[in-house]
């Protein structure tokens, strides 16, 4: 049902020696609802991280796709969660290891507000995230390669080159705005 970008973040992509982000797909199957409980027992480490999320209303398709043409064709921007979840033993892992495991990838909540990508500014969008109820983490969309429709240009122009595309309908996690919050029972 769509696509997100992973290691958007500056210090994840020296740390995989990458200068843009890797996609990975979005099943049916990892879409959690607007205050549903995290189903642990289907979850090895899970980690929390907030993103800007967008629904597409037109195709994208490389090369050649700018940040413009990204914003031209995104339908809402939506605040969201991703949970990702790591097959290797403490998040320990090499490129080729990460891309294998869906760039880690195992639920998403998106909230239930969208709005138009031309009254959002994105790279100045503000997130804080606490957990049971103590701060942990602030950022803006900034925190994602610069601003998240550039990462989505390169991102498409990357699917390019292996004659792949972003279609109208999908929903894309744009890529963590903080670092990721491990989570287990009884957190909220
Ligand atoms: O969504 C993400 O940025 C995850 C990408 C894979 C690497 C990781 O598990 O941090
Ligand atoms: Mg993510």
């Amino acid at each position: 049902i769509g696509t997100k970008l992973g290691l958007t973040s500056a210090a994840k992509q020296q740390r995989m020696g990458i200068s843009s982000p890797l996609t990975a797909v979005l099943l049916k199957s990892y879409v959690l609802k607007q205050g549903a409980l995290l189903p642990l027992d289907r979850l090895i480490q899970p980690r929390v991280e907030p993103e800007l999320v967008f629904t597409m209303k037109k195709k994208l398709q490389g090369p050649g796709v700018t940040t413009e043409d990204v914003l031209d064709a995104i339908d809402k921007v939506y605040a969201g969660f991703e949970v990702i979840d790591s097959r290797y033993h403490d998040y320990s892992f090499a490129l080729p290891d990460v891309v294998s495991d869906n760039a880690s990838s195992a639920l998403f909540i998106v909230g239930e507000v969208g709005i138009d990508a031309a009254n959002v500014d994105l790279v100045n969008e503000h997130v804080a995230i606490s957990k049971n109820g103590e701060f942990v983490y602030e950022a803006t969309g900034e925190a994602v390669q610069g601003n998240p429709a550039y990462a989505l240009a390169l991102a498409v122009n990357e699917l390019a080159e292996r004659g792949q595309f972003l279609d109208a309908g999908e929903v894309v996690l744009t890529g963590g705005m903080t670092d990721a919050v491990p989570i287990g029972p009884g957190d909220t």
